[in-house]
């Protein structure tokens, strides 16, 4: 019997030869596709150490861990057909045992990332007057980098587009070893002192009673926490901005945040912050759009970051620094170490010195994207620390984080987190070591091992602390006097956003307050708000329902020492004459590029039998020399056929895809295809959900129709849609014989990116 099974399955089992299993046709991803050939992926220092450990199966035999060769790895060793499974099964237990441990502790906060390989090349050697680091002042070096993007509080598989800030971290292989650059793509903080952190972080995640909700700070404890520690006020204003809902992370900027230490040849020290500025200038989504994105596509970021690095179209930032003086540093109103508080702009320009191009995408998600390791203390000769408290904080932290994430202390033996740099120590042992360390030396000093390894004074590459003189009494719980002005800054970022993005920030806040169920919580928020702005303030509280702005009775901070007398721990009043700072919002940015661009975007093109193959195929055309990325999206997926034109190929459906997850609509004319289109509700959706989002919109011929039964033409203005507003800014129709003067004003129109022209809320279409 059992023989004849054996017999059976060997003649049903085209797997059991040699010939390597090739994939189901058909699905291949569209990743994959565009996926370039692996001889024309960017290669450097780092990704060619990277290869020695890299596994490629083709035309290989399945073996064990142990290099044996398996005949079968489907069915277990069992006593006859119906019996049970022998203990002795090998294969069985080593397949199941490896795969009962393939997870490892998602990180605390960031779980959520994705990351891509590159390069950074610095400019010129000028910043050689401010630090000695070589790859800041060496132009001839390309240093590898590994980049990772995350968001904060959600979990390994939530969505990308939470409101949430998002992390910038980069790992420099440098050749004095590895220096990581921990950012954000907001240049403060939530809070002054690292130690409260966890009270933070336990406050935003989800409730612990429920674990609700997942990767969103739409909730009481959130707004608890912050409504009583005035410090996050500036950061929270950034979090309910549009920088926390980002288009795409290659057009975000990045920031160190801290203010760190340049240090030059000489020993000289200059106070530093670390910018990125994305060079696709920065966009962002509107809400709507984002909570539609993370039903439609939760992996919109990654994906988007992923197919521009596999389509060629790498994403660039420059580094920007701006550098302040050792001696000018009390000259500004607010104090350099408090990390509640940015420079701006235009107080200390920020010099671009460099260039980061991510060109290759990892290999393998949990080798390289989950196991980087970053660490803050991770810092190379030219660059030191300063005294700001959240940093301090920081240096214990990341180190210890990884021996309960990646389990022990050789987690910079996994390759992805070995330095460029070569390592000699005395450090020995504990799980999982991976180096060979020859010889009987583990100790300095020694003799036996005639001194190796030998330090190295700093003339050969030595590391040595910058020499800041310190003195002071030990004490907790006081801060220097600038840190208690927590409003200012707050007022700033709000005075610097256009209309529409003060009518975003209105309604984040309306959003997320109106997701307490505590009424206490919402009112002594909106009184904290009342500290930055009356206005901002009265928004808020007509949109929560409040008859007027409550006033917060007792003290406004609560986070102070029990012996403390609070009155010293309360805000100092705000300065109303803050001005306002080009350089904080995102539309009219003055950092944006020069020429604007429809580069990477996607544009939907809406398709069904019948629709005008010359028009389609003109508009391909325009949009696809200005780098852009048109898609054509059917009434059913695959082939459809148009009119005066060959068969062409959707590649998505008005099933499958939604406008949110384009940048731009077109629809081309064709009586036929129109009239299908306009019976489709999906169709519908499409062209309104475009409108609503703001986005750039263009019709030919009988297009127009389908704009017409959409109510787009003839869409009337929000009540609130302010004095100048124009439903129709950003949409463009044209006759049959128009394509290219649409195209033309259609690709002006994408550039412009959102047409806030529509209105401080979204027109309402007729
Ligand atoms: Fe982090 N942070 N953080 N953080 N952070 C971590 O380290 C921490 C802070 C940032 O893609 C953890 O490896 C403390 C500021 C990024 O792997 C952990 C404090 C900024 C990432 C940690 C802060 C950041 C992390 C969790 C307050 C912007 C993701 C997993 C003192 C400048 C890195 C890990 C990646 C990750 C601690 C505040 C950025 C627990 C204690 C400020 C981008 O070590």
């Amino acid at each position: 019997m059992a023989k004849s099974k054996r017999t059976t399955s060997k003649q049903a089992g085209p797997r059991r030869s040699a010939a390597p299993v090739m994939r189901t046709p058909g699905t291949a991803t569209k990743s994959d596709r565009v996926k370039p050939a692996r001889s024309a992926i960017a290669k450097n220092a780092k990704t060619a150490a990277l290869e020695a450990v890299t596994e490629n199966s083709d035309q290989q035999s399945l073996t064990s861990n142990h290099g044996v060769k398996i005949q079968d790895d489907q069915n277990s060793l069992r006593a006859g057909e119906r019996g049970p499974t022998l203990l002795e099964d090998f294969h069985l237990r080593e397949k199941i045992t490896h795969f009962d441990h393939e997870r490892i502790p998602e990180r605390v906060v960031h779980a959520r990332g994705s990351a891509a390989h590159g390069v950074f090349q610095v400019y010129d050697r000028s910043m050689a007057k401010f630090t000695s680091a070589g790859f800041l002042t060496d132009p001839s070096r390309q240093t590898p980098v590994f980049v990772r993007f995350s968001t904060v509080a959600g979990s390994r598989g939530s969505t990308d587009l939470a409101r949430d800030v998002r992390g910038f971290a980069t790992k420099f292989y440098t050749q004095e070893g590895i220096f990581d650059l921990v950012g954000n793509n907001m240049p403060v903080f939530f809070i002054q002192d690292a130690m409260k952190f966890p009270d933070l972080v336990h406050a935003v995640k989800p409730e612990p009673h429920n674990e609700i909700p997942q990767a969103a700070s739409a909730h009481d404890t959130f707004w608890d926490f912050i409504s009583l520690m005035p410090e996050s006020t500036h950061m929270i204003m950034w979090l309910m901005s549009d920088r926390a809902i980002p288009r795409s992370f290659r057009m975000m900027e990045g920031f160190g945040v801290h203010t760190f230490r340049l240090v030059n040849a000489r020993g000289r020290s200059s106070f530093v912050k670390f910018h990125w500025k994305p060079l696709l200038g920065l966009h962002s989504v509107v809400w709507d759009e984002a909570t539609k994105i993370s039903g439609k596509d939760p992996d919109f970021h990654r994906r988007d970051l992923w197919d521009a690095i596999a389509g060629g179209d790498f994403p660039e930032w420059e580094l920007g620094v701006q550098i302040v003086a050792d001696e000018a540093e009390h000259q500004f109103d607010f104090d350099l170490l408090d990390p509640t508080k940015l420079i701006p702009e235009e107080l200390v320009p920020v010099q671009r010195i460099g260039r980061l191009t991510l060109n290759r995408n990892p290999d393998n998600f949990f080798a390289e994207t989950e196991q980087v390791a970053f660490h803050v203390g991770n810092i190379v000769p030219g660059i030191d620390f300063t005294d700001d408290p959240l940093l301090q904080g920081r240096l214990f932290s990341y180190l210890d984080t990884q021996l309960i994430r990646l389990g022990g202390p050789n987690f910079h033996e996994i390759p992805i987190n070995r330095p460029l740099a070569p390592v000699h120590n005395h450090q020995r042992d504990g799980h999982m070591r991976q180096t060979i360390n020859e010889g009987r030396i583990s100790y300095e000093p020694n003799t036996l091992g005639s001194g190796c390894p030998f330090q190295a004074g700093a003339k050969n590459g030595g590391f040595s602390s910058f020499p800041k003189q310190l003195n002071g009494e030990k004490l907790r719980g006081r801060r220097s006097e600038k840190f208690f002005d927590h409003f200012s800054q707050a007022l700033l970022f709000f005075n610097s956003q256009t209309p529409p993005e003060k009518q975003h920030i209105i309604d984040a806040f309306q959003f997320e307050l109106g997701k307490c169920a505590e009424v206490a919580v919402r009112e002594r928020m909106v009184g904290v708000l009342a500290q930055v702005d009356a206005g901002l303030a009265q928004k808020v509280a007509e949109g929560l329902g409040m008859k007027k702005v409550p006033k917060i009775s007792g003290p406004l901070n609560l986070g102070f020492p029990a012996d403390a007398n609070p009155a010293e721990w309360q805000p100092k009043p705000v300065d109303q004459n803050v001005g306002e700072s080009a350089a904080l919002r995102i539309v009219d940015n003055p950092n944006g590029p020069k020429v604007p661009s429809i580069r990477t975007r996607k544009v939907a093109i809406l398709v069904a039998d019948g629709s005008d193959g010359q028009a389609i195929n003109d508009m391909k055309k325009a949009l696809t020399a200005e780098g852009a990325v048109p898609r054509l999206v059917g009434k059913h997926l695959g082939a459809f056929k148009p009119a005066g034109a060959a068969e062409m190929e959707a590649e998505f459906s008005i099933f499958t895809a939604s406008s949110v997850l384009f940048d731009a609509v077109y629809v081309p004319g064709g009586k036929a295809a129109i009239d299908a289109l306009k019976a489709e509700g999906q169709a519908i959706e499409f062209l309104v959900d475009a409108f609503r989002h703001y986005k750039a919109i263009a019709a030919t011929g009988a297009g127009a129709d389908l704009l017409d039964k959409a109510g787009i033409i003839g869409a009337e203005l929000h009540p609130a849609a302010g004095p100048d507003a124009d439903p129709l800014a950003g949409v463009i129709v044209g006759n049959d014989k128009q394509t290219s003067r649409v195209a033309r004003e259609f690709i002006a129109a994408i550039a412009q990116h959102r047409h806030w022209g529509r209105g401080l809320k979204p027109p309402l279409p007729a």
